[in-house]
């Protein structure tokens, strides 16, 4: 019987699909399927909605086909590879969890991912964790930018770990949604998950600790279905989206506060560097735009040869 269902998990060639009776099936792949489509190195990815069959003894299975994606995030496989690694398909949306102190998250950082997001079309949150950390001067930044980042589109989330603060809200915003989390190493992210979902009980370090491997202690690709409905995707390694290439000359597309002014520029082609009568450059001076998302704009538009890799972080 030809059955749907979602990837939860992908560990080489085994695929772990979570069937309508809630079951897991870990299921190979039909050799058809493998030449089709985008040049990826994994054919099947965390999130993907499949049709597979059983087999005779039922505990495993093997997929036929893959159901149109919503979208995907990718990682190249390599620098000079035309090949790419899947991350993760049809995402409903973006945690970007973001602290203010240890280790602290630049603003670059968290608008590189906003933009890469916008790109991915991925809608995108942020959550400013470790808030029971903060001194009055942190919890004032911290409100600087919520208004900030609030008035682009942008919802952000206070929480902590500890005090279980804001768990309850990310368990509302991720209900029956497919959700991605990310962040630099030692932001928390695992440590939140735990906290919506104790009995995931994903592992955790010390950012000391951490800095001593370098390494993410989340280290592999992996869907959890929360208690409290819906599923989050704990990336390892990567601190973003993966690897997006845009135009330079699109990249302000991607940042819609300077999108928004761009339109009064004197020049349709304007960059927004140094051209006379630029609205962007103008709202800046005024006051009326961030000039730390104008920053980061620019820290984009000169970056090497006009294309940017999210990769880069
Ligand atoms: N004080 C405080 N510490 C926290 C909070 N959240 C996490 N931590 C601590 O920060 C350290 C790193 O947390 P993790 O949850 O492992 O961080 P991560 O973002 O999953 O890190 P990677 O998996 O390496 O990407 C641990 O020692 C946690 O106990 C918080 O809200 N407040
Ligand atoms: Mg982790
Ligand atoms: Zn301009």
């Amino acid at each position: 019987m030809l059955e749907k269902g979602l990837v939860i998990k992908t560990t080489g060639s085994w695929h772990n699909v979570l069937a309508g009776d809630k079951t897991i099936v870990p299921c190979g792949i039909k050799g058809k399927l493998r030449k089709r489509g985008i040049r990826t190195t994994n054919p099947v990815a965390v999130g993907d909605n499949v049709e597979f069959y059983r087999m005779e003894n039922e505990s495993t299975g093997i997929i036929t086909n893959i159901l149109a994606r919503k979208n995907y995030i990718i990682r190249k496989s390599s620098k000079l590879s035309k090949e790419s690694h899947i991350l993760a398909a049809n995402l409903d949306q973006a945690f970007l969890m973001v602290s203010l102190v240890s280790p602290r998250t630049t603003l670059r950082f968290v608008d590189r991912f906003l933009a890469t997001s916008e790109a991915y079309q991925i809608p995108s949150i942020l959550v400013f964790n470790k808030t029971d950390l903060y001194s009055d001067e942190l919890i004032a930044e911290m409100k600087q930018l919520r208004e900030m980042y609030g008035s682009i589109g942008y919802d952000s989330v206070e929480t902590s770990a500890p005090e279980k603060k804001g768990v309850e809200e990310l368990k509302r915003r991720m209900h029956n949604k497919i959700n991605l989390i990310a962040g630099n190493s030692g932001v928390g992210k695992s440590s939140i998950i735990n906290a919506m979902d104790p009995t995931l009980n994903l592992k955790t370090l010390p950012v000391s600790e951490i800095h001593k491997t370098g390494k993410h202690t989340t280290t592999f690709s992996e869907m959890f279905e929360l208690a409290s409905g819906g599923f989050i995707i704990d990336t390892p390694g990567i601190k973003g989206f993966g690897i997006i290439d845009m135009d330079r000359e699109e990249i302000f597309h991607f940042f819609p506060d300077i999108f928004k002014y761009s339109k009064k520029c004197r020049y349709y082609n304007c960059m927004h560097t140094n051209e006379p009568d630029c609205a962007v450059k103008e709202a800046v001076e005024k006051g009326n735009l961030s000039i730390s998302r104008y920053e980061s704009y620019l820290s984009l538009y000169y970056d090497d040869k006009g294309k940017y890799r999210v990769s880069k972080y």
